[in-house]
């Protein structure tokens, strides 16, 4: 089952239009055009099961949510941790904040299934997960979720498992 955060904050109800921008990227070799694009499609499955948009600015000031790539402490108390271990977090509601540990074997638009390194994580998947802290829902029990809180190395789960979608529409 699908959970939330304590006391189950969500984005409130005049704020069904979300902006998001990708701002710390010079920590990765992934291009920009591929990051546009994961994102694009990882916010994309929430918004099928939900009344929310998203929209990528370019503009930080106008986002309510930013996303960027960090390598060991980044001034948030939760620095990462190298290779593996910590992949990303993400805050809950109405916080905004996603940060990728830029030490990891981040596969971006290729299949991590087939990625010659054993550590290749699948950008799209971890990308799809914490959407789902940043719009409120926490772990959940069902482990074909994607809101279950391990995954395998080398594989990639992208899309809503029917506890996922049950999840966040009961938020929105
Ligand atoms: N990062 C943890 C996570 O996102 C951070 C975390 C731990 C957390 N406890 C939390 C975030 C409670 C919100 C609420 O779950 S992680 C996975 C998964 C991680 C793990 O790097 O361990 C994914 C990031 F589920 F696959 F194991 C993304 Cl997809
Ligand atoms: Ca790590
Ligand atoms: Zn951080
Ligand atoms: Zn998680």
């Amino acid at each position: 089952l699908y959970a939330y955060f304590p006391g189950a904050p969500t984005w409130p109800p005049f704020r069904r239009d979300l902006k998001y921008a990708i701002t710390a990227t010079s920590a990765t070799s992934i291009d920009r055009s591929t990051l546009s694009d994961v994102f694009a499609r990882a916010f994309s499955r929430w918004a099928a099961a939900t009344n929310l948009r998203f929209t990528e600015t370019a503009s930080e000031s106008d986002a309510d949510i930013t996303i960027g790539f960090h390598a060991g402490s980044h001034g948030d108390g939760e620095p990462f941790d190298g290779p593996l271990g910590t992949l990303a977090h993400a805050f809950s509601p109405t916080d905004g904040r996603f940060h990728l540990d830029a030490a990891e074997a981040w596969v971006a638009g290729g299949d991590v299934s087939r990625a010659s390194w054993p550590g290749a994580v699948d950008l799209a998947s971890v990308a799809v997960h914490e959407i789902g802290h940043l719009l409120g829902l926490g772990h959940s029990s069902v482990p074909e979720a994607i809101m279950y809180p391990t995954i395998r190395t080398g594989t990639r789960k992208v899309e809503l498992e029917a506890d996922d979608v049950q999840g966040i529409q009961s938020l929105y």
